[in-house]
């Protein structure tokens, strides 16, 4: 059986808050394997891939101007279950309902912009991270 791979992405609120360390530590204090990691700048082409299952809401354009508005790291985590543990880790979409002690709840607000800033994406299913990673790590 091999071990389960999420994709995770310390979005540019969290680079430029310097969250960076503070989201590896608890990935890593949860039990989870860093298997890989990337800084980058994202591009609109590499986004529309990853962001493919929004096109068309609302928040996709904000959202994908968001994502290119600073550097962003990508990570390669795994562990038995890591795709849930790590969306546990992360709590709910829109930060001013996440519970406490979640990455989302801790760390961010609402804003008030178009698009939820909320520091971490993570992988939703096995087919979501193995599509992402590769996006992410091509090699
Ligand atoms: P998640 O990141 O929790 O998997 P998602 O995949 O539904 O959430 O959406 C991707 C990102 O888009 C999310 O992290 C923040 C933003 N977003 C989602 N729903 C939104 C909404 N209703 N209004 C504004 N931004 C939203
Ligand atoms: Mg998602």
């Amino acid at each position: 059986m091999s071990t389960e791979k999420t994709l995770v992405l310390v979005k540019p609120d969290g680079v430029s808050r310097g969250l960076v360390g503070e989201v590896i530590s608890r990935i890593e204090a949860k039990g989870y394997s860093i298997d890989a990691l990337r800084m980058l700048h994202a591009d609109r082409e590499l986004l529309e891939q990853h962001y493919a299952e929004h096109v068309g809401k609302v928040f996709y354009e904000p959202l994908v101007e968001f994502m290119m508005s600073g550097p962003i790291v990508a990570i390669v985590a795994s562990g038995n279950r890591v795709i849930e543990g790590f969306r546990a880790l992360a709590g709910v979409t829109d930060p001013t309902v996440a519970a406490p002690g979640t990455i989302r709840g801790d760390l961010a607000r609402d804003q008030g912009t178009k698009v939820v800033q909320n520091i971490v994406h993570g992988s939703d299913s096995t087919e979501s991270a193995a599509r992402e990673i590769k996006i992410f790590f091509p090699n």
